[in-house]
């Protein structure tokens, strides 16, 4: 039957697909997989998350992951789908990762952008978009930038009010189905988390709160102190797997500055660890990485990912 076909996940896959592979999943592994909906995108379409645990008396905590919230970056779901692959295969016989899996929870939101990522399937002109699918104030534009929508100095800087914008932020803070429904099932239980990864790509960095330079928390040295440290080791463990090196730092420290983006939205809610990745590549192919570093890719940010949630678990 169809179950027993092997998913590959080293082809980039459309909605559908990727939604019965969710479904599939949480079949398979039923006492350690849950899909949860926890939201609508402009279009009216769910929004799902996998959680990802196992049973526990003591209170869990919590890691999240989300990949896509930018259509065009189609290395990140199947980041989010090898990342739930590897953790599902390890945690029987890895007593750290079977630890991990009883102490904490894994929220993994594979495609957080349904709308753009299937319009980006479209056909070859709707490759590249970048944003969600709802319509401009004026009607003849569409798309907001889902990183510039959150409420972290929204609209300040690093954004376009131009709607035909890659960069436009929407109307208002949260003004996007798709940032409230993070913002909302996060915020409702911030004090659970530990760590908050968003992926992108590309670029091979991993970025730190905050992408405001002049915005600096109460705690702020402190914090980026511990950031720069982790997310040094995370680039480390990535350099070892296949010699490539990611930078770390700010947004305004290693590209642009930029507001309203889910990370310094997520640090702004006390969670303490909190990170961008940009995947590969350096722009060779940019958007379109081939087929053939999906594997390679999915495997350095791995060992990066884990270094990050083992710090944060043992910490
Ligand atoms: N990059 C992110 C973006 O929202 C970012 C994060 C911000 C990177 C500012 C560098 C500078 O623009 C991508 N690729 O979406
Ligand atoms: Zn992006």
């Amino acid at each position: 039957s169809c179950s027993n076909v092997e998913y590959d996940y080293f082809q980039y896959h459309p909605m559908e697909e990727i939604s019965s592979w969710m479904s599939q999943m949480a079949k398979q592994y039923p006492d350690v997989v849950a899909i949860v909906d926890y939201g609508k995108s402009y279009e009216n379409r769910t929004i799902s998350l996998m959680r990802i645990g196992l049973k526990s008396d003591t209170k869990k905590k919590a890691i999240w992951m989300d990949c896509g919230i930018h259509a065009r970056e189609w290395i990140a779901p199947a980041f989010c789908q090898y990342f739930v692959r590897q953790i599902l295969q390890t945690y029987k016989t890895d007593a750290k990762m079977e630890a991990m899996m009883t102490n904490m929870d894994f929220y993994i939101t594979p495609v957080l952008n349904v709308d753009g990522y299937m319009f980006s399937w479209k056909n070859s002109s709707t490759r590249l978009w970048r944003k969600n699918r709802s319509p401009g104030p004026s009607g003849d534009c569409y798309g907001t930038d889902l990183n510039r929508n959150f409420d972290a100095n929204w609209g300040t800087i690093g954004v376009s009010s131009d709607c035909n914008s890659d960069i436009y932020p929407g109307r208002g803070p949260i003004s996007e189905p798709e940032a409230q429904a993070v913002t909302y099932f996060v915020g409702s239980r911030k004090e659970d988390f530990l760590c908050f990864l968003t992926i992108h790509s590309y670029g091979q960095l991993l970025l730190i709160p905050y992408g405001h330079p002049d915005f600096t928390a109460s705690n702020y040295n402190e914090l980026v102190f511990t950031s720069m440290h982790v997310g040094e080791e995370a680039a480390e463990a990535i350099l070892k797997v296949h010699g490539k090196k990611y930078r770390v730092g700010t947004s305004p420290a290693v590209l642009y500055p930029n507001s309203g983006s889910s990370r310094d939205w997520a640090r702004m809610q006390d969670i303490p660890l909190t990170f961008t990745f940009e995947l590969r590549d350096n722009g060779t192919y940019g958007f379109e990485l081939p087929q053939e570093e999906i594997q390679p890719t999915c495997e350095e940010a791995y060992s990066g990912a884990l270094h990050i949630i083992t710090y944060a678990h043992d910490k």
